[in-house]
């Protein structure tokens, strides 16, 4: 697949190949990254990408549907089914354009919106100050409590009463514990709120049956498509019925026009594999791994937000070690173990150069770790946070990583086209 490319574009081959040794030989914790299967791929790369598609199945605004009408509605059904939702649509071209046409399409610019508020877990698109919602809504935010760094119902109950918003948002980018999402169903209720579920980081393991489903409890659940879900770099939205028109006139013509039906294609071969009962074990370890990662970690004295994980992710503070998150992510990026540096909650220092370390297991367990290497891993970290300075000790390490990366292959199907 890539032979064409090799001819006609050297310098993009090369790159690509790079990229593709680089992602071979790194133990890949960033917790919204994974790798997808080589059909989910092939399905990116097709010929759909030459269709121009405006409009949904059966109204649209251009010639030539006879195909991607049924691809879109297969995306649609395949998503409602394995997430048991009323209705679907399969066309953002990712999560925040997803947020934006939601709110949009439930309320007014002006309006009133509540969300997690971005150094405590939740994401830009939840009403941030420096993100749209955060300017054409009248944003209010809630934070985790800081005793026990976990969501605290009853404040957000409060707040709410207080503010009475029009969307409440649950669901949040760098939060490791369940969401109750009857909670905050209860509390949107007794506001006369919209729940509106932002489920990105968590898709995959909710189709894998490894955290409560908010479907049956939020009026709209937006997600990107290529975290846990294990998809193709895409956005989707479930709703109920009721919502549906609304939904679709604010992703398009509101924000979008053509949908990317090569995305949408691979979108649908990806809920097809999320639907195999092999995906409740892949969605399994990858919490069995977060948590045996979390643990060794504590072991060794790192301080974890809410003091460990219910899912795939891990934020470490480090401020106990007198660390910051940045020279410690460059050293262990040395050292092929590739993360990212994350503000946490009540940090003072700024988001370039935060005070937490954000990890996460969806990628290392789709090629085939265990517990055991959590185990490896969590003594890198450790070894490096010791040893920032030391050039000799994180080479070693790097080359341990590519070692176990070795033993480790990505499983055939999962191997690119080369
Ligand atoms: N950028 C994504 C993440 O890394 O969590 C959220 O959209």
């Amino acid at each position: 697949m890539l032979s064409a490319i090799k001819q006609n574009d050297r310098v993009v081959f090369d790159l690509i190949k790079a990229e593709q040794v680089r992602q071979g030989i790194s133990i890949r914790m960033i917790p919204s990254e994974n790798y997808v299967s080589r059909a989910v791929m092939q399905a990116t790369g097709s010929c759909l990408t030459n269709k121009y598609a405006e409009g949904y199945p059966g109204k649209r605004y251009y010639e030539g549907q006879q195909i991607t009408d049924q691809i879109e509605n297969l995306a649609c059904d395949r998503a409602k089914e394995l997430f048991g939702a009323e209705a679907a649509n399969v066309q953002t071209h990712s999560g925040s354009p997803a947020n934006l046409a939601t709110y949009c399409a439930l309320a007014e610019p002006g309006a009133t919106i509540m969300g997690l508020a971005l150094p405590h877990g939740g994401h830009l698109t939840h009403g941030w100050k420096v993100s749209y919602t955060g300017k054409f809504f009248n944003s209010v935010q809630y934070e985790l409590d800081p005793e026990t760094g976990r969501l605290d119902y009853d404040a957000i109950a409060k707040l709410a009463k207080e503010h009475k918003p029009k969307i409440l948002i649950s669901g949040s980018s760098a939060y490791p514990r369940a969401i109750d999402f009857t909670k905050f169903q209860e509390i949107a209720e007794s506001v006369g709120a919209y729940h509106v579920c932002d489920m990105a980081h968590i898709a995959g393991l909710v189709a894998g049956k490894a955290h409560m489903s908010p479907i049956p409890y939020a009026d709209v659940v937006t997600t990107t498509t290529h975290k846990t879900l294990r998809g193709p770099r895409g956005g989707m939205i479930l709703c109920k019925e009721k919502h549906l028109a609304a939904i679709n006139k604010a992703v398009f013509p509101g924000f979008q026009g053509g949908p990317h039906m090569h995305t949408i294609s691979a979108l649908a071969v990806a809920l097809g594999e999320a639907s195999a009962p092999e995906f409740e074990a892949y969605a399994a370890q990858v919490v069995a791994n977060a948590k045996r990662l979390a643990d060794k970690l504590m072991g060794y004295g790192f301080d974890l937000v809410s003091g460990g994980t219910d899912n795939h992710l891990i934020l470490i503070d480090l401020r106990n070690k007198g660390l910051v998150g940045k020279p410690l992510a460059k050293a262990m990026d040395t050292a092929h173990l590739v993360c990212n540096y994350n503000s946490v909650p009540g940090d003072t220092a700024g988001p370039f150069n935060p005070s937490g370390l954000r990890l996460g297991t969806p990628a290392v367990t789709t090629r085939g770790m265990k517990e055991d290497q959590m185990d490896l891993i969590a003594g890198w970290i450790n070894t490096i946070s010791e040893h920032l300075e030391d050039e000799a000790v994180i080479s070693k390490i790097g080359t341990e990583v590519e070692e176990l990366c070795g033993q480790f292959p990505l499983p055939d199907s999962f191997i690119p086209p080369q």
